[in-house]
């Protein structure tokens, strides 16, 4: 998974260095992505400085939490930090909530 997201950035970055980071909520699976990245929320924004693009990753199976997702991310979308940084919203988990339409959150 990895290498599908290091070409991914590699063809919008090229081989500048770039800033990425990777967010969302708990359990979101964002570890499981990258292998070793944390994060707890009130801490995202220590983060945010310099960062040129944003991996968010939402487990999709997480029905009560959706909304909260949701809010997190416009959040974090109006942060004077992370403005024109590049946006990538990862919905995890699809396997689970095959059956959810997106557009009913
Ligand atoms: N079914 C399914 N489970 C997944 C997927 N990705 C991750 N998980 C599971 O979801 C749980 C949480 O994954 P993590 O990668 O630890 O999630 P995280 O976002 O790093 O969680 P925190 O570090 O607590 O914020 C683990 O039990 C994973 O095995 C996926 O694509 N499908
Ligand atoms: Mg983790």
């Amino acid at each position: 998974m990895g290498i599908v997201f290091t070409r991914l950035f590699s063809s919008v970055f090229g081989n500048r260095e770039a800033r990425i980071l990777v967010l969302g909520l708990d359990n979101a699976g964002k570890t499981t992505i990258l292998c070793g990245q944390t994060s707890i929320r009130p801490y995202w924004r220590c983060y945010f400085p310099n960062t040129q693009a944003i991996i968010y990753v939402v487990d999709s199976s997480d029905t009560d939490r959706l909304v909260t997702a949701k809010e997190e991310f416009h959040a974090i979308l109006e942060e004077d930090e992370l403005k024109g940084a590049v946006v990538l919203v990862y919905a995890n988990k699809q396997v689970h909530s095959m059956m959810l339409p997106l557009q009913s959150h």
